[in-house]
């Protein structure tokens, strides 16, 4: 199934006009020292010494070492625009690496990457592979939406994300079926959605609200509304420690607030001891009065009237908090992640949202890797220029596992014919009968004459454990020659149909050859 994943996958990244290669995954620092990003990853890189002392990294992922093969390689303008790729694994340190192949620290990436002379050419080799991608995911069978997405660490002047619909997805999809924008969570705005808020300003008041943790205690033990809180949580972003405020009914968008905080390691919640050490107070009762680290609110917060917040003192809150007179938030911003219901920022819409897979993003990253490694040529009046580039990226072995949790049902698997590792499977039901077991060859040999991918389940098992393991592993369609074998019958069954339904031994061959060829 791998193999056939990278065969579509390299077969479309030809016809859009990419050529292959294949780059080292042991590398130097020098690249990555060249374009500062050898500092920027931090611990997501594995690093390692060679005998000399020498720093090395296993590759991440292969900007600076395209871009370099280019400058010692590409003489003239006139052998521009070109697009390179590989299919290669990678390794990334990941903080928190899950759900197999989904998010691991070894996994095979297709990466490309486009130079042109100016942006109109960027604009067409992004246009190549954004094409490619759609025929790509299309042929793997999956179900796939294209959104938006921030472009982060990579700069350049935006990107897209290939996401495959999953609970299981990392990522979020915001979407609006009124006018089709869609975007991931870090890159879709959100609409402040207004709450009724009382009039005027009450007075500042401290309460008791002993054991109240969580907003769901506070709501219960104060019969109030989650929206009528706001929460107060601590990051540490790199070294130093700041409290993002969202809405009691809301969540903190680490992305966006990454973004905007502008720290280079993913923003990490601020251990227990430290929470203490800064509020004064036990986790749970944290807020922005009287707070010595910078203060992050979001717009809603802004909005609200009278609202109640931590006393960063154990079992102890405000309420009638008011922005301006009791405090001042250093930055009033869109840090919130956007949810089912919030207005569409483009039409005014409905926005949904739902989890997702990333299994592609393609990006326009302009000349931040060809500035800092040179890449540079003489246009056809002798003037230099810098190269423009863009990249693109594909989880190949994630394709694997957003295929089967897209495709699959309690007894297993269902793979798409086009990446399954067998088109069918023929059964004996019983092994102890010769001719059930010859009959079963026979068809096994034509099916494999005809082309037909197909696995012979000859164990000396019982049919049942056979038929569950064929449905498991998900071989779309599945003959079994049993007692009936005798009056020429088989049984035919495709992996998504019910029942198997009974047809003659001769017409087997045939109907298994125009399911393959009506599905691949
Ligand atoms: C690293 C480490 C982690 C990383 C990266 C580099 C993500 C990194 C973004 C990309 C952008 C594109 C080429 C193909 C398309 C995607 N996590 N990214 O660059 F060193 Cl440790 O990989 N790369």
């Amino acid at each position: 199934s791998l193999k056939k994943v990278e065969q579509i996958v390299r077969e479309e990244m030809d016809k859009a006009g990419a050529q292959e290669l294949l780059m080292s995954a042991l590398l130097p620092a020098e690249a990555y020292q060249a374009s500062g990003r050898w500092e920027v990853f931090g611990p997501s890189m594995f690093k390692l010494k060679d005998r000399n002392d020498r720093d090395f990294c296993l590759g991440p992922t292969h900007e600076e070492l395209f871009t370099q093969t280019v400058i010692d390689n590409v003489r003239s303008y006139k052998e521009y625009p070109m697009t390179l790729y590989q299919i290669q694994t990678k390794y990334r340190d990941e903080g928190r690496p899950r759900f197999g192949l989904i998010r691991g620290r070894e996994f095979i990436m297709k990466d490309a990457y486009s130079f042109d002379l100016d942006e109109k050419g960027l604009d067409e080799s992004y246009k190549k592979m954004y094409d490619a991608y759609n025929r790509i995911f299309t042929r793997l069978g999956l179900d796939f939406t294209i959104v938006d997405a921030d472009s982060g660490a990579m700069g350049g002047s935006g990107s897209q994300e290939f996401m495959v619909k999953s609970p299981v997805g990392e990522d979020g999809i915001a979407y609006c079926d009124e006018c089709g924008y869609a975007a991931n969570y870090e890159k879709c705005e959100c609409i402040p959605q207004p709450v009724e808020q009382p009039e005027g300003e009450a007075a500042l008041e401290k309460i008791e609200t002993p054991n109240a943790h969580t907003i769901e205690e506070l709501v219960n033990s104060l019969g109030m509304e989650a929206y009528n809180f706001a929460k107060t949580i601590i990051y540490k972003a790199d070294d130093k420690y700041i409290a993002a405020m969202v809405r009691g009914d809301r969540d903190v968008n680490e992305v966006k607030l990454k973004n905007l905080v502008g720290c280079t390691d993913d923003l990490e919640l601020a251990e227990p001891a430290v929470v203490r050490d800064i509020t004064h107070a036990q986790v749970g009762f944290a807020g922005p009065i009287g707070l010595d680290i910078p203060v992050y609110a979001d717009k809603e917060v802004a909005m609200m009237k009278n609202f109640i917040v931590g006393a960063n003192e154990t079992d102890m809150h405000y309420k009638n908090v008011n922005i301006g007179r009791d405090f001042n938030p250093d930055t009033i911003a869109d840090i919130r992640v956007v949810v089912t219901g919030d207005k569409c920022p483009k039409c005014g819409g409905t926005i949904k949202s739902e989890q997702g897979i990333e299994v592609g993003h393609i990006f326009k990253l302009g000349t931040k890797y060809s500035d800092a490694l040179g890449l540079k040529y003489l246009d056809e009046s002798g003037k230099q220029k810098t190269v423009i580039m863009g990249c693109y990226g594909i989880g190949v072995t994630r394709c694997l596992a957003a295929a089967v949790e897209q495709l699959h049902d309690d007894n297993g698997i269902i793979w798409p014919v086009s990446i399954a590792p067998y088109h069918a499977i023929v059964v004996p039901a019983n092994y102890k009968s010769e001719e059930q077991m010859a009959e079963a060859e026979r068809i096994y040999a034509a099916l494999n004459d005809a082309g037909i991918e197909t696995l012979l389940d000859d164990r000396s098992e019982r049919a049942g454990v056979k038929f569950k393991d064929a449905d498991l592993i998900g071989i779309p369609v599945r003959i079994v020659v049993g007692k009936k074998i005798g009056d020429g019958i088989v049984e035919y069954k495709e992996r998504t149909m019910e029942k198997a339904e009974e047809i003659a031994a001769d017409d087997a061959v045939e109907k298994v050859i125009s399911f393959i060829e009506a599905n691949m």
